[in-house]
């Protein structure tokens, strides 16, 4: 974004986005982390972290976080906005701050220094990643994307700002592809031979309670691994824009695990659950209507 060259590979990203069209086409992957994030994932053994997910968006605007590439003084510049479709694409950014040198010192939230979110703009495509900071405040990490226009949703708490923050940038991945019609609500999922059901009454303008059941084989799992410091980790996205909500777990017992979740207003919601089973993270999707 801050480059000539960088500006003529977007353009040449663009053109094939755009004059492939939307007409037939590859189509888009089943929901889920690659191999390799499921790797990277299984790699953490750290659980005494923990503490709140980011903060939500200012209280006083009601919209969710993510939906600015700039706030607070801090802007996600990611190091191309049109990247190849590939299954381990190299992915860079850096969070500038209000000096526009990049930050390099983070707070740990949920383990991790930075978490990140890629998801196709239909929702039809998702990856929660966990990038590695360079002493120069490069963040990289690979990403497998399928054709299509992706955001790119970074959540981490600069120390220099105190508390968490959440911005957004649009990528566009070259090649033929077709929109993913939003699937309906649907309380059940189904990754991997487990059944995961995602069940939540979300109310706008309040906190709202997710319960989250995992079975395999129709028998609960009642032996979830720790993942990010609870039983699993949620995210909420708000269909349409793409808003990025807050989460937060507030529990789990037997083979229930529970999350708070703020609705800024109704809906159609997309809700991905990470956990982890057999030292292997996946991730199951459901749709949920806020009323
Ligand atoms: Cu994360």
């Amino acid at each position: 974004m801050h480059t000539a060259a960088r500006l003529g590979a977007t353009a040449v990203g663009l053109a094939a986005v755009l004059g492939a069209g939307w007409g037939v086409g590859a189509l888009v992957g089943p929901v889920g982390a690659p191999a390799s994030a499921a790797e990277q994932h299984a790699g953490g053994d750290d659980h005494t972290g923990g503490g709140d997910h980011a903060a939500a968006a200012p209280a006083d605007t009601g919209l969710p976080a993510g939906l600015a590439v700039s706030a607070e003084g801090h802007t996600l510049d990611l190091a191309a906005d049109a990247l190849p479709a590939g299954d381990a694409v190299p992915l860079s950014f850096r969070l500038l701050g209000p000096d526009g040198a990049p930050v390099t010192a983070f707070e740990t939230v949920h383990e991790q220094d930075l978490h990140l979110v890629v998801v196709r703009r239909d929702l039809s495509g998702y990856q929660h990643l966990h990038p590695e900071l360079a002493p120069d405040g490069t963040w990289t990490t690979a990403v497998a994307l399928q054709p299509g226009s992706w955001r790119v949703l970074a959540d981490a708490t600069p120390t220099d700002l105190g508390h968490g923050l959440v911005l957004g940038a649009d990528l566009a991945v070259g090649g033929t592809s077709e929109p993913v019609p939003l699937p309906a609500p649907s309380p059940t999922a189904v990754v991997d031979g487990y059944t995961v059901t995602v069940e939540g009454d979300l109310v706008a303008g309040r906190e709202s309670e997710v319960v989250v059941r995992v079975a395999l084989g129709g028998v609960p799992v009642t032996d979830l691994q720790p993942y990010l410091g609870a039983r699993g980790h949620l995210v909420a996205l708000r269909a349409g824009d793409l808003g990025y909500l807050h989460v937060h777990p507030t529990g789990a017992s037997g083979g229930e695990v529970r999350f708070a979740v703020r609705v800024p207003a109704a809906g159609a919601h997309r809700l991905f659950f990470d956990f982890r089973h057999g030292d292997v993270v996946r991730t199951a999707a459901v749709t949920v209507e806020a009323r």
